[in-house]
């Protein structure tokens, strides 16, 4: 009889919990400097999939014990990738539960005598991963879209060839973020015997894999483990305060009394402008460029350079380049600002999705679609429904692109404590990798809990308030769809955001009452939380090259008129003061599990899946572009807002 899924979950913590440190940071991103190097272990991996009726056969027989081609047959993946769609086998698509990667590296000799501490940190393993280093595990983690990282300096072999061993198990269960469940099929008229299927509620593929870059990097034994940096502005002066966290290997968080710090200010040309000492400090720059969005700024994300230094007596021990944008936040019952101006957001949602690599770090698919984020005139995107790559989060802080954060929590019920804190863990987890973006502008908790369990409140005013907790200076949302008099966490949420898809998911056809469903119900909204709202999510499934007129629905016709109605809306309720953005679901078509309500796929995206433009696309790009024309002249400074003061 097949074991529960469940239990082999449950195993994990059996599994690793006695050999490995659960790795709950991910650390600062691997970065080279002139104390740091940084080699990757992207490529070829070897791999294969655990039997889908015998999930623990790798841990009993110890694949990690030695290279996965001398225990079994291994194909190759391709790393960064998630594994599903690279061949032509069903079994290995739609495969749930654990599947094994490994490859061998070399580290050089000169990193042992050099007294180096070496850290292995993967960008993300969807979900549950276990990892080994030459057959002894390192850490292990669970949640699929945040960093993992191990010091493991000792496991090495210098100046010879170690082995990595990855086990990556997918399944989703009420307890993992997000959720799904394992239905067995017991019906032996119907099924095999230990048939199941893995559901979830949400729509997306449930992708998995070594989705991010593998690195290796070094730091001396005293290092950087954390910067903290908050930024204001001061009439025409930036404001940069910073905290430094060093640490020492084996001894963990270290003061200043043994240790010292100091930075260095650069532009965004590599050029001095100030320093400063001292682990905690502030400088103020007369005349700072500051970090704009795109199409608010003739020079958007604008970034400088702090060269943080960790010292000794001996001198200075390591660097560290952290990029800082001069930025501030603010917000208050019916307005967002930026640098004290009004913000409106012209975005949309969105996935790390495309084909072959399916939520695989892609660097020419992220320029693609950074260029057709600005040929759109948006401003910004919501990382709808979990934590996006960092080389995306990069991109965003680099090009002005504002984000909404958001956590994997996608469609969650039973808010049990368990679940509570998993949340907030996750929650911090993103903070604290993400809490020096100024691209960064709201953290949202999730996407469509069903927050209509009376049980929601406090959870959300909990896992609302642990985020502010660690973060203070942003608001915190989430993408709300039930009925507002039947919800119960919008009242905890700085921002009100709402999904309503009126004419596709209601009234399907009746592109005519969207203008008065829409402007009614964002407006109730309002009115009920006092807070500031916008639309999340709205849109049309639509194939690319179907047509009629007059329009209907799945063709580019539907898509674009039930747009334009929807923006009639928008207007008024832009009129009414209280109207912060709006963003279409999708960007792009993305990748869903089979079903009768999808056509190979969800097909709202603006783009198709290899982002070519539909018709909507036109239609927003010119709506988009005279937004930013507007909002140019729409300079209100002498609005009074609540403003995080460091
Ligand atoms: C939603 C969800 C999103 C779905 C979308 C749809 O409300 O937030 O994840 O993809 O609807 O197309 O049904």
């Amino acid at each position: 009889m097949m074991a529960s899924l469940y239990w082999v979950l449950g195993a994990l913590a059996f599994l690793t919990g006695a050999l490995a440190r659960e790795s709950t940071w991910g650390g600062l991103y691997p970065r080279e400097s002139g104390s740091r190097e940084v080699k990757s272990l992207d490529g070829f991996w070897n791999f294969r999939l655990a039997p889908l009726h015998d999930p623990l056969q790798g841990f009993r027989e110890e694949w990690f014990s030695k290279p996965l081609c001398k225990t079994g047959s291994v194909i190759t993946m391709a790393v960064p990738s998630s594994y599903n769609d690279i061949t032509q086998d069903k079994a290995l698509r739609d495969h749930v539960g654990w599947a094994w990667y490994d490859r061998t590296f070399y580290v050089p000799v000169r990193w042992q005598a050099d007294k180096q501490r070496v850290v292995l940190r993967l960008g993300s393993a969807h979900y549950n991963s276990v990892i080994y280093i030459n057959g002894v595990a390192v850490t292990s983690h669970e949640g699929g879209h945040l960093p993992i990282m191990a010091e493991m300096s000792s496991s090495l072999r210098f100046g010879k060839e170690n082995l990595i061993t990855v086990a990556i198990n997918n399944t989703l269960t009420p307890s993992t973020i997000p959720q799904g469940n394992i239905v067995y099929r017991n019906d032996t008229t119907k099924y095999p015997p230990g048939y199941f299927e893995q559901q979830t509620d949400f729509d997306f593929f449930n992708y998995a894999g070594l989705h991010r870059p593998v690195y290796l990097y070094t730091t001396p034994q005293t290092y950087v483990d954390d910067i903290l940096i908050n930024t204001d502005i001061d009439g025409s002066a930036g404001i940069i305060n910073y905290k430094i966290f060093a640490a020492t290997s084996g001894i963990g968080p270290q003061t200043e009394d043994n240790v010292g710090c100091s930075v260095k200010l650069l532009d965004n040309e590599g050029d001095h402008i100030t320093s400063a000492m001292g682990c905690i400090g502030t400088i103020k720059i007369s005349n700072a460029s500051l970090w704009w969005p795109y199409l608010m700024h003739s020079n958007p994300g604008y970034m400088y350079t702090l060269m943080v230094a960790v010292s000794d007596a001996s001198g200075v021990l390591d660097l560290y380049p952290q990029k800082v944008g001069i930025r501030t936040l603010g917000w208050n019952s019916t307005t967002l600002t930026i640098n004290n101006r009004p913000l409106y957001l012209r975005g949309c949602g969105r996935h790390e999705d495309s084909d072959i690599r399916g939520k695989g770090v892609d660097y020419p698919l992220i320029v693609k679609d950074f260029s057709l984020l600005k040929w759109l005139g948006a401003n910004s995107f919501r990382t709808s429904h979990y934590p996006y790559a960092e080389e995306i989060m990069d991109m965003a802080d680099q090009e002005g692109i504002m984000i909404v954060d958001e956590s994997p929590a996608v469609d969650l019920k039973g808010f049990g404590k368990e679940l509570m804190e998993r949340h907030i863990a996750v929650m911090q987890e993103l903070v604290r990798r993400d809490k020096n973006r100024p691209s960064v502008i709201m953290w949202s908790v999730g996407n469509e809990p069903r927050s209509n369990e009376p049980a929601a409140k406090d959870y959300f005013s909990n896992v609302v308030n642990a985020t502010k907790a660690i973060d203070a200076t942003r608001p915190v949302t989430c993408a709300l769809s039930y009925p507002k008099n039947e919800e119960h966490a919008g009242s905890s949420l700085d921002v009100i955001l709402v999904n309503r898809y009126f004419s596709w998911y209601s009234d399907t056809g009746h592109l005519e009452l969207i203008y008065n469903q829409t402007v009614n119900e964002f407006t109730e909204w309002h009115l009920l939380h006092n807070k500031p709202v916008m639309i999340s999510e709205y849109g049309a499934g639509t194939i690319a090259g179907f047509h009629m007129d007059p329009a209907f629905t799945w063709t580019e016709e539907y898509q674009a008129e039930l747009m334009v109605e929807n923006f009639k809306a928008f207007d008024t309720l832009r009129s009414k003061g209280f109207f912060t953005g709006e963003m279409i679901w999708n960007f792009a078509d993305f990748a869903t599990a089979m079903g009768f309500t999808r056509v190979a796929g969800n097909k709202k995206g603006i783009f198709t899946r290899n982002r070519q433009p539909k018709m909507s696309a036109h239609v927003l790009r010119s709506r988009y572009l005279s937004l930013a024309e507007t909002s140019k002249k729409d300079v209100k400074s002498s609005l009074c807002f609540e403003r995080y003061k460091p």
